[in-house]
């Protein structure tokens, strides 16, 4: 080679050298995390402290979480501890918080893996992914930025990211860390002297369910799909005629004509109307899905209206995008905009005319089919660079911004819809999809599980981590959802599932049968008793809705709740507490860690102590449960008679309460409700049992005119009678 040429190779290798440096060094600067300064922090709440990052931008990362923007009450309390880090790594912003001390971390929402989140990693990116993994780590259908931590002595403290932006949330024990691939966000902090006080804090920044229709709470029966509307009937007989109490029948997607949204099948489902008034002259309510996709077809209305009114989520380039769903190629309404908001709210009118209770809302995420796309591509939603166009207050942004919020904005409009339609009824939604604050708008369920010991064992902490990140109307598929369910299983399931906030016996296409006879005469009693229970205990839990309606404490709670400070609770997720008074043990757990004092095991349904397959329960000392009659299903009085359950605590006395309202519609908001208390005391060979307290204006005496009351003592139970006006004095 001639020198000259030698020459210039070197003098580009010098070039290009200097040019890799160039390049490296921008890329180390892009990747190195920098810390970013706190810019204000200030209280907006009782011991909850704001923290604002400098360089915070509400156009980057607007709060989907929040109920409202909260108002500054003042300085950060003196001595207040728990102070975030927030940091930039090129664009994309990471917080955390570093933890002192032994401390029990709970909370990220929809989860598997243990209840106890130490040590825990999950990723927060709503996917649709059936049959997951019980061991923890994936992502699932809705994000929770929010972790729960509570102290040795008991104390706690919670902390909200207030994000939607892709992230992953992780829970070591000294440092709780979210990272996104967005931009700066803000954080709340609460610290407060019990996680039963966090959690009412977390309500104050994201709300409480809507107090929900009484029939809600009663047992539901789903399956993909009851096809045609004469097996809706065999079903819905079947129920009355075997004597099985049930609220509900759900329509999933075959129901609609060519799975388009908002219409009904021709042929299986002709008459919907009939259809429903023949489901409520029976005494059952019934909910149909609706998808967010809408099939692009030009001479289906849904599809022309959203058109006209250009509702869709665009492509990066402007166009209109489509993606595969059931009914083919699909447009997305972009629920980022009011306009959309509104337009998919006017749909539920005439649909929900045709007789319809309850909305199901599925495949949220959004979940899209993308199999046709190279391995590598397919991301099992919409292109993370799609267009929203924001507006009223949200500002534009890419899918990557707003998939974490694309089902809780949905839930939004649904929940207007079917408010607007029937404005003097309580709405019913179920969601798959969500995030951190959407239970204002809509319950959940914990998506397609598995019909398994594994996934059956999973559905404890899972709802109960729920009810820890403002969910608390929530519940899995009883049975398991995907795969066939024996009758050992599923009476195992029902035996303490029955007990779950939110109780719906489902289960996929193709599968066996899943109905409560579908297994035999043995376990079709076992699921009569499970189901009987749950209708004599809802006096109690319709109190306790009552309750996370107002405070946001949840109905399904961890057991350590009932003594915080009791470490050796920290990590019990077999038996759960149903609200403060109830301890449930399902049939399968062996060695439960349970809360010391005084519990007593209680009978509910004749031969319930017997059958192996129902959950031990147990009132607490000091506590007083009413419980109804069995009746079929809520629309019956299950108030004559209404019957209390009685247990001291070490002193002798025991207080309860019982809320009654008309059960659906908003006259409860104006007084029209009774929120009784009762309280007992004993003195010496007798116990008197008095009505000290009577709130809100309905009157309820017709409603009760008998109450029974079982007092248990030492294993041992004794029974009074008497009316609301009188004490009732029990002999022991
Ligand atoms: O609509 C059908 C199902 C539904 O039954 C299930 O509960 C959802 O989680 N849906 C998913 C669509 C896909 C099922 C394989």
């Amino acid at each position: 080679m001639p020198p000259k040429a030698v020459k210039s190779i070197r003098q580009n290798m010098k070039f290009y050298r200097y040019f890799l440096i160039g390049i490296i060094s921008l890329n180390i600067i892009n990747t190195r995390a920098s810390n970013v300064p706190i810019a204000h922090r200030f209280a907006v709440g009782k011991r909850i402290v704001e923290f604002v990052p400098s360089g915070f931008d509400r156009t980057k990362t607007p709060s989907l979480i929040l109920k409202a923007e909260p108002a500054s009450v003042g300085k950060v309390p003196s001595g207040w501890s728990l102070v975030p880090e927030f940091t930039l790594t090129g664009k994309k912003a990471s917080a955390s918080l570093k933890i002192t001390g032994e401390v029990s971390l709970y909370g990220g929402g929809e989860v598997t893996g243990p209840l106890l989140r130490n040590g825990q990693s999950i990723k927060l990116w709503n996917t649709d992914t059936g049959a997951y993994s019980v061991e923890g780590g994936k992502r699932l259908y809705q994000s929770h930025p929010w972790v729960l931590g509570v102290r040795k002595d008991g104390s706690a403290f919670g902390i909200l990211f207030d994000t939607s932006w892709k992230s992953e949330l992780t829970t070591a024990s000294n440092k709780i860390t979210l990272r996104t691939e967005g931009a700066l966000f803000r954080i709340f902090i609460i610290d407060r002297t019990s996680p039963q006080e966090v959690l009412k804090g977390l309500a104050e920044l994201i709300g409480t369910i809507k107090m929900p229709p009484r029939w809600a709470l009663g047992y539901h029966q789903c399956r993909f799909s009851y096809a045609t509307d004469k097996r809706v009937r065999e079903i819905a007989d079947t129920f009355r005629i075997k004597k099985i109490p049930c609220d509900v029948i759900w329509m999933d997607i075959d129901y609609m004509e060519g799975f388009r949204i908002f219409t009904f099948n021709k042929k299986n489902f002709s008459d919907p109307l009939k259809l429903n008034t023949y489901l409520h002259k029976k005494g059952f309510h019934d909910v149909y899905m609706i998808d967010p996709g809408v099939k692009v077809d030009k001479d289906y209305n849904v599809y022309q209206s959203g058109t006209s009114q250009n509702v869709w989520v665009k492509k990066a380039n402007g166009e209109e995008y489509h993606g595969k769903v059931w009914p083919g190629d699909c447009a997305f309404p972009d629920f980022t905009s009011p306009t959309t908001r509104q337009w998919w709210a006017g749909l539920y009118k005439d649909f929900m005319a045709k007789g319809v209770d309850g909305v199901w809302n599925d495949m949220n995420e959004p979940a899209i089919n993308d199999s046709e796309l190279p391995e590598a591509e397919r991301t099992g939603t919409m292109p993370y660079n799609n267009r929203h166009k924001g507006g009223g207050g949200l500002p534009a942004g890419p899918h990557l911004l707003y998939h974490n919020a694309f089902g809780r904005l949905m839930v939004e409009a649904s929940q207007a819809g079917i408010m607007e339609a029937n404005p003097d009824k309580r709405p019913f939604l179920l969601t798959r999809a969500n995030l951190l604050g959407g239970q204002r708008y809509a319950a959940t369920w914990t998506g397609d599980n598995e019909a398994s010991w594994k996934h059956l064992k999973l559905s404890i902490p899972m709802s109960i981590t729920l009810g820890l990140s403002g969910q608390p109307f929530n519940g899995p598929d009883i049975g398991g959802f995907l795969g066939n369910t024996d009758g050992d299983l599923w009476a195992n399931w029902l035996g303490f599932g029955i007990f779950f906030p939110f109780t719906r016996g489902h289960a996929c296409a193709g599968t066996n049968n899943k109905e409560p006879w579908a297994y035999g005469p043995a376990i079709e009693k076992s699921s009569r008793i499970a189901i009987e229970r749950r209708y004599r205990l809802l006096p109690y839990i319709y109190t306790l809705f009552r309750e996370a309606s107002l405070s946001g404490l949840p109905v399904m709670r961890p057991v350590f709740f009932a003594d915080p400070q009791d470490l050796s609770l920290r990590q019990e997720e077999e038996a759960f507490m149903l609200g403060k008074d109830i301890l449930v043990i399902p049939a399968f757990a062996e060695h439960p860690s349970l809360p010391s004092g005084i519990w007593e095991t209680f009978s509910l349904v004749d031969g319930d102590k017997t059958d192996k397959y129902q959950a031990t329960l147990k009132i607490r000392g000091g506590s007083i449960v009413p419980l109804g009659k069995i009746v079929q299903n809520t629309n019956d009085n299950s108030f004559y008679p209404l019957s209390l359950i009685v247990c001291l605590d070490k002193d002798g006395k025991a207080i309860g309460n019982l809320y009654m309202d008309a059960g659906d519609g908003w006259s409860f908001q104006k007084g029209d409700y009774s929120l009784l208390t009762f309280e007992a005391e004993r003195k010496g060979q007798m116990v008197r049992l008095e009505l000290t307290g009577k709130e809100g204006q309905r009157i309820v005496d017709k409603d009760i005119k008998k109450i029974n009351v079982t007092l248990l003592l030492n294993g041992k139970a004794y029974t009074a009678s008497g009316t609301l006006g009188r004490n009732i004095d029990i002999n022991l």
